[in-house]
């Protein structure tokens, strides 16, 4: 069973930034699948449902460059 996590990322401006984001949280261990959405902010990240904790997304995307925190 899958689940999606969202987050939302502040300090995007550009393509290439929602780019970096993607790249980064597909990285993570577990992560099937990453979408950004430059304008709304927000991070779609699909995985398997308990597999992967909210922090170590957030913590991805911060250490490439961009405040993340999941969305309540
Ligand atoms: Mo675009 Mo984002 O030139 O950090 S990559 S602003």
């Amino acid at each position: 069973l899958e689940e999606t996590t969202e987050l939302s990322i502040e300090g995007m401006t550009c393509a290439s930034c929602v780019g970096r984001v993607e790249r980064a949280l597909k990285a993570v261990p577990g992560v099937l699948e990453a979408s950004v959405n430059l304008a709304t902010e927000r991070a779609l990240v699909r995985h398997a449902r308990g597999a992967v904790e909210a922090t170590s997304l957030e913590a991805a995307a911060r250490r490439v460059g961009y405040e993340a925190r999941r969305t309540a």
